[in-house]
């Protein structure tokens, strides 16, 4: 099987590091080094130089054997250099290089000395005292040490999924627009949509790597450069110290890599393993039966290579989405353009920032079918909560509203607070007369898991309640969620005919994906709300229609796909 100029010099790249870090001579070490650099820059393939007969030692440094190890892994054999170097040194290894103080020799004496393989251990030996006696190591190496990991990669909280979108974006489309460059895309837990990601992994196809290369290291938001080599590179930007991957592949190779990459790990080794079953062998070059290369320029080619229907990215954490895929039995994922409305927002009569008919101008221009207006209750003083004659007047002003516009519903609804009994904050002479009540805790969030449940289940007991708002409360990095029995909520929810919401706010995301999927599990739909606070906040749909991907979910499972005539009927309490 021909590799890859790209995927040769990879390899030839990790046996560079790892002989570094095994203090190899550094003429050997050195060779390697210069030997990816000149494949992965040349401009022919080197596989096909071999089909044509024609010898590698014209390749400027080469010699013979050198010559002989890039044939072998032209072919797609490995290199028992290789092969040993990792049984040897784990992977993880070479992430030490990336630390401040920390090169080849000084990771030798670490593992050597304390059996230090990863920034994991490195991390206890710290804490531990050990690494400053390591000599030609020391004290000041490992304060060093101590600050960079403390500020810096490892214990730095995960970068909320919209954030880091924000990061990407601009980031890709300089990549797209530099020369050579077919395609890039954001892999890693980035496309898959966790809620957070640790890192940005992206992937370019591109025939030279060169001016990709170029374009990253000196993109204009890089802080620090971590590791550069000809096809691979990191690099910590500016911009919440985020760290990026970036690999460079031949075409042929795009959409395998697209897949190592975007991963999971656990999902991309159960391919692989599917792939040996059945005699062919997926790696992140490609796909291949003996010698042959089957298609692998996409993820689809690859997928339809191994009998499996397409696996959205958001599925692919090895938790039944490769059987699901197998016997056809993978859920059609709800999409953005299945959503009709939104049924969780603020004005200025509270703590939003917009007026009523700004929001319902906003939702119009989104193509929306209808909004239901869910301002904070009396409870809420600090975001002017409204009390029951505030509301009434809200309520008139969405008669009124109603009346001008067409082809919109604005449902009238409130966010009620439950308060610590489970009692709702307004009396039910009020909310008997909204469209839609959606009930939230802001307080107590101590109460022991008895306590909450019970509080839940009681406030769900109102048969004018329909939506528990923010679910479990939890805000991602800043505060966890309050103990819940949740299956017991959810089964509540669905013998009284109420829903939960999944909340679009990036730092909520609440309920996450795995409830999404006890939900379905249970027969309990959810409504995908955004919380939206100005009309701007209507764009963060997306990111509860992300997780409810992630969750396994369809359009039929969520409330706000409906239509109204339908929606209405659904919110009719049992
Ligand atoms: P993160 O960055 O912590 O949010 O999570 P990921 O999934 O983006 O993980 P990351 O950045 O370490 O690696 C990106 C993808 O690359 C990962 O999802 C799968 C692939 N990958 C990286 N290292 C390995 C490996 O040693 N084995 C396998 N099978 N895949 C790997
Ligand atoms: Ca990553
Ligand atoms: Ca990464
Ligand atoms: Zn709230």
């Amino acid at each position: 099987m021909p590799l890859a100029n790209a995927a040769i010099a990879a390899e030839l790249e990790e046996i560079a590091d790892l002989l570094e870090i095994d203090q190899a001579n550094p003429f050997r070490v050195r060779a390697y080094r210069a030997a990816a650099r000149t494949v992965g820059a040349w401009p022919r393939s080197v596989a096909e130089m071999l089909a044509a007969g024609e010898r590698l030692e014209a390749l400027p440094g080469i010699g013979a054997d050198l010559a002989q190890k890039i044939a072998d892994l032209a072919q797609g054999e490995s290199l028992p250099i290789l092969e040993a170097l990792r049984a040897k040194l784990p992977h993880d290894i070479t992430a030490l290089l990336a630390l401040p103080g920390l090169g080849p020799k000084r990771v030798h004496r670490l593992h050597e000395a304390l059996g230090i393989d990863s920034v994991e251990k490195l991390r206890a030996a710290l804490a531990a005292g050990a690494v400053a006696k390591v000599p030609g190591v020391g004290r000041a190496v490992a304060a060093k040490l101590s600050a960079a990991l403390k500020e810096g990669t490892g214990q730095k909280p995960r970068t909320p999924l919209a954030t880091a979108d924000e990061i990407v974006a601009p980031l890709l489309s300089a990549l797209r627009k530099a020369p050579h460059v077919e395609l890039a895309e954001v892999a890693g837990s980035c496309r898959r949509r966790r809620e957070t990601v640790g890192d940005l992994d992206l992937v370019v196809a591109a025939e030279d790597p060169g001016p990709a290369m170029q374009r990253f290291l000196r993109y204009d938001d890089v802080k620090e450069v971590l590791e550069q080599g000809s096809t691979r590179a990191s690099v910590v930007l500016r911009s919440a110290g985020l760290q990026v991957d970036l690999r460079v592949v031949s075409k042929a190779s795009y959409g395998a890599a697209l897949l190592y990459f975007t991963g999971s790990r656990a999902h991309t080794i159960h391919l692989r393993q599917l792939a040996l079953d059945r005699g062919l062998k997926l790696n992140e070059y490609g796909l291949f039966k003996g010698a042959r290369r089957l298609p692998a320029r996409s993820e689809a080619e690859i997928y339809e290579g191994l009998d499996l229907r397409f696996i959205p990215p958001e599925l692919r954490e090895a938790e039944g989405e490769i059987e699901a895929a197998r016997s056809g039995n993978l859920p059609s994922l709800v999409g953005i353009e299945n959503i009709q409305g939104d049924l969780h927002l603020h004005t200025n009569a509270t703590d939003g920032r917009a007026t009523l008919a700004e929001m319902a101008r906003a939702a119009k221009a989104r193509g929306y079918a209808y909004i239901a207006v869910t301002d904070h209750s009396r409870r809420m003083a600090m975001a002017h909560g409204l009390d029951a004659r505030r509301l009434a007047e809200q309520i008139t002003a969405v008669e009124k509203l109603n009346a001008t516009l067409a082809g919109m519903t604005v449902l009238a609804g409130i966010e009620v607070d439950i308060l610590e009994d489970g009692a709702l904050d307004l009396p039910d002479s009020i909310l008997s007369r909204l469209d839609l009540v959606v009930g939230s805790i802001h307080t107590g969030f101590g109460l022991s898991e008895r306590q909450q449940t019970e509080r839940l289940l009681r406030a769900m007991d109102n048969r004018l309640l329909n939506v528990i708002g923010h679910p479990t409360g939890r805000l991602i990095n800043k505060r966890a969620p309050y103990a819940v029995d949740m299956e017991r909520v959810m089964r509540s929810a669905v013998e009284r005919g109420c829903y939960l919401e999944v909340n679009a706010q990036p730092e909520r995301l609440d309920l996450g994906a795995h409830h999404c999927r006890l939900a379905k599990e249970l027969g309990l739909r959810l409504a995908i709300s955004t919380d939206a606070h100005a009309p701007a906040d209507f764009a963060l749909m997306r990111y509860g229609v992300d997780q409810a991907r992630r969750g396994w979910l369809e359009a039929a499972d969520i409330l706000n796909t409906r239509p109204l005539a339908e929606l209405r009927r659904l919110l009719a309490r049992k």
